[in-house]
């Protein structure tokens, strides 16, 4: 077969590269010259493939056999368009993976939450004795695991909106839906269709399938009646018959109405309301997946969850420091902050994205929080403060971190969450959550009235 790969990123450099291993013809094609393309991922190109860089002028019109494309690049783009309007099929890399491995696949997606859910999936796995490698969206695309290929084991894979748009026979043995609120509307440009791409996860499936969603997010939940697998319910304000919910401050599984106790909720590791429903989520699915629940609740009550994602970072004169960042949109933001209840002290601002901070600045208000606005975005935030006393800006995220030091007090908690891109100061939100990490490790060991504590 004469192949197209487009985009050179560690998605297309993967695919290549597979498809090369399979005796394919392939040429990968990206729109950056050669000498801005990540030196990294070229350096591991199998030296077969033949590049295309710098546009697309030299493949557009050639008659491949069949295009794989990476996530970054838009389903209606004039490069994948050219392609599909000659009926020659386009596909994501991820429908490639999975025409091409044994294994029975899990699928996690949803807006927030996706990759603290894959991973506690698969440590869950890993607990129950059941092989299966995490990888997707995470970082690690899908085609690139070797270990899938050698032999048969359970794909984890974490499944974004990019990636589900190029899938087409698609069937995991159990989805996922976490959650579905605006998010990357610039690319699928309205809820309906971003709502109807994230449902592809569960499309294909067959009635012995799951699929598991948050009876909580009314979208997310909204779908269940165009599901044809079997609904597996997860709620953190429900009490369910059936699914993982909450009673009484515990865990607890129902089946048919009957209760089985995992634990107390206050026992989880991981803060913040956000990370509760990570928990019951990740709980669903591993156990659709076969896990036992006694692989469910020592990881439950173990995992320590991902850097800059509700990521205790520092607790100074009992004072947390808590670092978000990760929470890039409003939404993100608002169910970190939601399960905190004591005396909060909110960093937020970036580079907007478009976002709404109606309801975001009411959650603040209504917990007498106090906000302090950084970035670039600060004068639109601050419209949504208007005749609030306690709402700040500063200039630099060591001023707001300052800021909160001298004002918190004993059991308050400071917590980073941007609900704004990082890219007006930052490279990315993981250089944001680190400059956070070290200011707050610098101020440790500082007395509020200046000086160094002995
Ligand atoms: N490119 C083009 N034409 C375009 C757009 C991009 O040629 O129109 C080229 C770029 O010049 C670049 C390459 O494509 O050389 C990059 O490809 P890519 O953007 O698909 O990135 P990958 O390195 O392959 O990483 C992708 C995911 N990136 C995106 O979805 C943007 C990674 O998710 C993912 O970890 C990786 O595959 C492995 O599966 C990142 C992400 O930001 C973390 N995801 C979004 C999110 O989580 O919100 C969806």
């Amino acid at each position: 077969m004469n192949v197209l790969v487009a985009g050179a990123g560690k998605t297309g450099i993967a695919t290549a590269n597979r498809l090369c291993g399979w005796g394919e013809a392939v040429t990968l094609t990206d729109s950056k010259s050669i000498d801005k393309i990540d030196k990294g991922n070229l350096e591991q190109l199998n030296e077969k493939v033949k590049l295309e860089a710098d546009g697309y002028e030299n493949v557009i019109g050639i008659d491949f056999d069949m295009v794989v494309t990476s996530p970054g690049i838009p389903w209606d783009s004039e490069l994948l368009t050219s392609f599909r309007g000659r009926d020659i099929p386009v596909v994501s890399e991820v429908e490639l993976a999975f025409r091409n491995l044994e294994g029975d696949w899990i699928a996690v997606t949803g807006t927030n939450g996706k990759s603290t859910t894959t991973l506690m999936v698969g440590e869950m796995l890993k607990a129950a004795g059941i092989p299966s490698v995490v990888c997707g969206n995470i970082g690690n695309p899908v085609i690139g695991e070797e270990t899938l290929f050698q032999s048969k084991k359970l794909v984890v894979a974490e499944l974004s909106s990019f990636q589900l748009e190029g899938v087409e026979s698609f069937a995991p043995k159990v989805a996922a839906i976490l959650n579905i609120t605006p998010d990357h509307l610039d690319r699928h440009y309205d809820m309906k269709n971003y709502r109807e791409i994230k449902s592809r996860i569960f499309q294909k499936q067959g009635a012995g399938d799951y699929c598991v969603l948050n009876y909580d997010d009314r979208t997310a939940a909204s779908l269940a009646d165009e599901v044809p697998s079997k609904v597996f319910w997860f709620s953190i304000k429900k009490s369910l018959k059936d699914g993982f919910c909450i009673k009484s401050g515990d865990i607890v599984l129902m089946a048919g109405g009957e209760e089985t106790r995992i634990g107390a909720s206050s026992e989880m590791k991981l803060l913040g309301r956000a990370n509760l429903e990570n928990g019951l989520a990740a709980s669903s699915i591993a156990y659709c997946a076969g896990a036992s629940l006694d692989a469910l609740r020592k990881v439950l009550f173990s995992f320590e969850g991902l850097p800059h994602r509700m990521e205790l970072v520092g607790e100074i004169d009992s004072v947390r420091y808590i670092n978000d960042s990760k929470a890039t949109n409003v939404n993100a933001s608002i169910k970190g902050l939601a399960g905190i209840d004591n005396s909060l002290f909110v960093i937020l601002g970036g580079r907007d994205k478009n976002g709404d901070f109606l309801l975001l600045s009411e959650l603040i208000k209504e917990k007498r929080a106090t906000a302090i606005l950084v970035g670039e975005a600060t004068a639109k935030i601050f419209r949504f403060f208007a005749g609030y006393d306690k709402v700040f800006k500063v200039g630099s995220l060591e001023e707001a971190v300052e800021f909160a030091f001298l004002k918190a007090t004993p059991g308050s908690s400071v917590v980073l969450s941007p609900a704004c891109a990082s890219f007006d100061m930052f490279r990315n939100f993981e250089e944001r959550g680190e400059a956070f990490r070290q200011i707050v490790a610098n101020f440790s060991g500082r007395r509020k009235g200046g000086g160094v504590n002995a």
